[in-house]
C-alpha cells in the first residue's frame, strides 16, 4: 500500500515570469522549483503553503489560486506524494535567499526545464495559462518517468 504524503507547491508569477528558487539540499537539490514542502499536523494545505513560501522565499501573499494536484509514485517506495500546486499573482516583500532556496525570476520563455523535475515542463504551460489540472506521474529514479496521466480540470 503506497502511504500519501501531503506536501505544497507555490509558483509566484509576474506578468512575463516566474520566480523559481534553487533548492540547496535535501529532496530535489539542484533543481530549480517553486516554494514549497510538507503540510505539518494540524495546518491547512493553504496554510502549509504559505508558511513555507514565507521560510523558503522570505515573500507573503495575499491570495492563492489552486491550480494543480499532481500524485508522484516513485518505484520502490511506499510513499506516494501527494503535490498541492498554488499560483499566487502578486506578493508582498523581497525574494530573500534562504538556508533552502536561492530565488531568482525567469523570464516565462526562459524557464529552465532542463535543470527542474521532468513533470514541470508538461504542465508550467497551464499553470502560466491558469488553467487547473490534476495529475499521476510514476518515476523511476529522480530522472526517468515511466508513465503519466495529465488533465485538465475545471474545478480543483
Ligand atoms: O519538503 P521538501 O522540500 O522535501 O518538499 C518537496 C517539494 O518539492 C514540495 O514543494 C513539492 C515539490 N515537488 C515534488 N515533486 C515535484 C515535481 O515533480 N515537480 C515540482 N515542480 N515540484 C515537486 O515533491
Amino acid at each position: 500500500m503506497l502511504s500519501p504524503k501531503l506536501l505544497t507547491l507555490v509558483l509566484v508569477v509576474r506578468p512575463g515570469r516566474v520566480l523559481l528558487g534553487m533548492k540547496k539540499r535535501g529532496f530535489g537539490a539542484g533543481k530549480w522549483n517553486g516554494f514549497g514542502g510538507k503540510v505539518q499536523p494540524g495546518e491547512s494545505i493553504e496554510e502549509g503553503a504559505r508558511r513555507e513560501l514565507l521560510e523558503e522565499s522570505g515573500l507573503t501573499v495575499d491570495a492563492l489560486e489552486k491550480v494543480g494536484n499532481i500524485k508522484f509514485e516513485f518505484v520502490g517506495e511506499t510513499q506516494l506524494l501527494d503535490v498541492h500546486i498554488f499560483r499566487a499573482d502578486a506578493y508582498n516583500g523581497e525574494p530573500t535567499e534562504s538556508e533552502e532556496m536561492r530565488p531568482q525570476w525567469f523570464e516565462c520563455h526562459q524557464i529552465p526545464f532542463s535543470e527542474m523535475w521532468a513533470d514541470d515542463v508538461l504542465w508550467f504551460p497551464l499553470m502560466l495559462q491558469k488553467k487547473k489540472f490534476v495529475g499521476y506521474f510514476k518515476f523511476q529514479g529522480d530522472d526517468v518517468i515511466l508513465s503519466h496521466k495529465l488533465e485538465e480540470v475545471e474545478k480543483l
